[in-house]
């Protein structure tokens, strides 16, 4: 065992300060790294030491292996934590840290290579007798192999990249007059993407739910599951909102997906916190899709159902020590939902909205959490994801959690910058949204109900000369000594303009 006693967070953002809250409770010191854009971050403040790494752009900061390198060792860091993005699923950077005796909080670089290449982590699970999405075993290049493959696995297929994952370097294709030119395009995007070109073909799953499950290993050869998270809620490949338990699953079919998250893992003796991410058919039919080998942004809704702080477990893994709880004292209770709110404009297309926080106020209250980084003041830098915090909520029911969460985006209020609140709100009062039947293509298929803007851009104005008025007659009604002083029931509160500010 190995006692860390300093880690450095090769991160920003929200997750950098995440990372630096367990270390604080774990009486291990953090070292913060910035970029020129970071300078005044609140990661910055929060670590107990931080150093300046390179200007903005971040191949220029938190993707320079060398320079953190560098850091860590100048600091007297013991490990290195890169949260997700960026470095997390580097193998080089993972490879440099072992050599330089740094210890990366992640699985090894052997794992981190083989799960970043999808084909090689198709063939590991097909070997290990996971569920994969039908299709071929290896890369396929001549025009002759990829219509002889297709005949097999029948159209509609998917072209994929073995380097990606994402949704880049992806390709649908429903006729067989389309296969040569699909195939050209995700070669392309794949290879000035990744500079890798290799594809495979899968069969297409219409309408799938994306399921994935979070496992702990230790290097004890211990592997738990701590159940699912339901990711089906995401636009052009990005999360909006993750919940779990998903609403589709079923007690046996928690326990079979479970066990292939389980064996997936030993399969390729992975060690520390890791997602298995798999594809479920109307059917319940359940495919491996990819692995993950990092923390994932939406892991707080597991630490919600479960108890367990992950990046605890993480560290005590990295250790080398042994998990300390086994998969039947892992419990799931209640339900929990994240809402990423991001800095951009659900009414101009998500165009991202760069701009000063002039004022936040974020909710409070039973089972609300938020995992932020902004303050008032604060100006959200143009060079990095515009993901402005996390809204993770707790119910006893999934009920519950709905009217929690739709309480909580009530009371978030930011201004300065256009944020995704508004259209959180707009789905949590969805009709299929709320019936928990929704799959992969819920944004599309429900647009009409979700664009529906009822607010002006002058509301927010009114609502705040109404709140005015309300407040005057309140201070006319004390001062004078003959009233008994009686709220009236205020009307502008009852109006659908403050749901909006
Ligand atoms: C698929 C699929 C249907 N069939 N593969 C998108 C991101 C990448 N990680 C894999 N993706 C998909 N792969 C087969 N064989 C549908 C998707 C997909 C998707 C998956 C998860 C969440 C959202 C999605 C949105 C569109 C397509």
């Amino acid at each position: 065992m190995n006692k860390i006693k300093k880690i450095l967070i090769a991160n920003r953002g929200e997750i950098a300060i995440r990372i630096m809250r367990t270390c604080r409770e774990m009486d291990i010191e953090t070292v913060a790294v910035y970029s020129e854009a970071d300078r005044i971050s609140l990661h910055v403040r929060y670590a107990h030491e931080a150093y300046y790494i390179g200007k903005s752009p971040s191949s220029e900061s938190y993707l320079n292996i060398e320079k953190i390198i560098e850091v860590a060792k100048n600091s007297g860091a013991d490990a290195i934590h890169p949260g997700y993005g960026f470095l997390s699923e580097n193998a080089t950077f993972a490879r440099r840290c072992k050599e330089e005796g740094i210890i990366f909080i992640g699985p090894t670089p052997e794992v981190i290579v083989q799960m970043g290449d999808k084909i090689m982590a198709r063939e590991a699970m097909t070997k290990a007798g996971i569920p994969v999405v039908p299709g071929t075993e290896s890369s396929v290049s001549g025009e002759q192999e990829i219509l002889e493959a297709i005949k097999k696995i029948q159209l509609p297929v998917m072209i994929k990249a073995s380097a990606g994952g994402g949704g880049k370097g992806m390709r649908l294709v429903h006729k067989e007059t389309e296969v040569v030119s699909a195939v050209r395009a995700a070669r392309s995007e794949a290879m000035s993407a990744f500079g890798d070109d290799s594809v495979y073909i899968e069969k297409y799953i219409s309408s799938p739910h994306h399921i994935e499950f979070q496992i702990l290993a230790d290097e004890h050869g211990n592997v738990i599951h701590l159940f699912e998270r339901e990711c089906s809620v995401q636009r052009r490949h990005q999360k909006m909102i993750e919940e779990t338990p998903s609403p589709l699953m079923t007690k046996e079919l928690r326990e079979k997906m479970g066990n292939s998250a389980v064996e997936a893992a030993k399969a390729v003796n992975y060690t520390g916190a890791g997602t298995i991410e798999f594809l479920v058919d109307n059917n319940l039919n359940y495919y491996f899709l990819e692995m993950n080998t990092r923390l994932q942004v939406e892991h707080p809704i597991t630490e919600r159902i479960t108890g367990i702080d992950l990046v605890k477990a993480q560290i005590k893994i990295a250790e080398g020590r042994k998990l300390d709880f086994s998969q039947n004292e892992i419990i799931s209770r209640g339900h929990s939902i994240e809402c990423r709110i991001y800095a951009e404009d659900p009414d101009n297309n998500f165009m991202p909205s760069a701009g000063k926080i002039h004022k936040i106020s974020e909710p409070l209250g039973l089972g609300v959490r938020t995992d932020g980084y902004v303050y008032e003041g604060y100006e959200i830098p143009i060079y990095y994801d515009p993901m402005i915090s996390k809204l993770i909520i707790w119910g006893k029911t999934r009920e519950e959690s709905l009217q929690r969460m739709r309480r909580a985006l009530y009371e978030y209020k930011i201004t300065g910058v256009k944020t995704s609140i508004k259209y959180l709100e707009r789905i949590m009062s969805n009709k299929n949204f709320n019936d928990g039947n929704y799959d992969t293509h819920f944004i599309e298929n429900n647009q009409e109900d979700l664009m529906k803007n009822e607010s002006c851009e002058d509301c927010g104005d009114m609502v705040i000369i109404a709140a005015f008025i309300d407040y005057l007659h309140k201070i006319s009604n004390v001062q004078d000594n003959n009233k008994e002083f009686t709220p009236a029931p205020s009307r502008w509160k009852k109006t659908r303009f403050l749901n909006q500010f």
